[in-house]
């Protein structure tokens, strides 16, 4: 019973909509995969870890929510007016433990279209998951007192902001500084990527407050909500650019397949 999802009746309409959410979030995630996949022939093999990293962060995130689905649609059940909670619980905990293996993915895909490698990867690896570590288990730990102690909720969460700050904070430095490295004009698409970044993970803690600001069925759709627009936006969307920046810079540092893809090769304007 940690989450306030267990407190509510749901009319047809939230209960409905909160199962559509779910559903389409696992569609955007297997039709990403698919997209990566194919895509990863035309990443030259010096960028290719950052599109495979999308897959893993595709069947990760779209496995957590088909489980997501189903649990929604177990815990509930129409009783000829509205939904109410039966024998089983909901809880958004999982998202938070999927986190631990997704973020570290999506932060290190960036390290690595940004050009660092060797000793200076591992090192900023390093940091951004721990920070970002600690970021999910203080927040983990403030989720489950969401229904019995709202102070606790605030406490937990403050801390956990504390990390999320450091975690941006060395995303906006490692932009800075590999940003002149960058090829075949992506420079612009990255600070793009980090301002996608900033306001797809500040959902997150939005999401998190909800039961502070919102303590209603509503306020339960709203958060489903922003998880679904948050986790199309930081892994989906995100992931797409990160292709790209990978294809271009893989075009200009001469990788044919990538230039082949772009239609950049003289003898293909020929033939076309
Ligand atoms: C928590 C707790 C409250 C304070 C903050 C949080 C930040 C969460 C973030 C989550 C990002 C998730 C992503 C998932 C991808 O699969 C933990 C909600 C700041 C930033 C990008």
């Amino acid at each position: 019973m940690n989450n306030i999802e267990n407190l509510f009746d749901y009319s047809v309409g939230q209960f409905e909509a909160i199962d559509h959410l779910l559903t389409m979030g696992v569609g955007a995630h297997l039709a990403a995969l698919v997209f990566f996949l194919v895509c990863s022939q035309f990443v030259a093999p010096k960028y290719r870890v950052a599109t495979a990293l999308s897959c893993i962060v595709m069947v990760s995130a779209g496995l957590i929510l088909v489980s997501q689905a189903g649990m929604w649609t177990d815990a509930f059940a129409f009783n000829g007016s509205v939904y109410e909670l039966q024998d089983l619980t909901f809880s958004n905990g999982y998202r938070y433990v999927n986190w631990m293996v997704t973020i570290p993915c999506l932060l290190t895909q960036l390290l690595i279209v940004l050009n660092f490698t060797g000793s200076t990867l591992f090192k900023k690896a390093t940091y951004l998951i721990l920070a970002a570590w600690g970021m999910i288990i203080t927040g983990y730990i403030g989720q489950l007192y969401e229904v019995s102690d709202i102070s606790q909720l605030y406490i937990w969460g403050a801390i956990s902001t504390v990390f999320f700050v450091i975690m941006n904070f060395i995303v906006g430095t490692s932009i800075a500084t590999a940003k002149s490295t960058l090829l075949g004009g992506t420079q612009s698409t990255i600070m793009k990527i980090f301002w996608l970044m900033m306001f797809a993970w500040t959902l997150y803690p939005i999401a998190y407050l909800v039961p502070a600001f919102m303590n209603n069925a509503d306020g339960v759709v709203v958060r489903q909500l922003l998880f679904t627009i948050a986790d199309i936006s930081s892994k989906v969307i995100y992931g797409l650019m990160i292709t790209y920046v990978a294809i271009h810079q893989s075009a200009a540092s001469g990788y044919l397949p990538a230039q082949q893809v772009l239609g950049r090769l003289a003898t293909d304007k020929k033939a076309a």
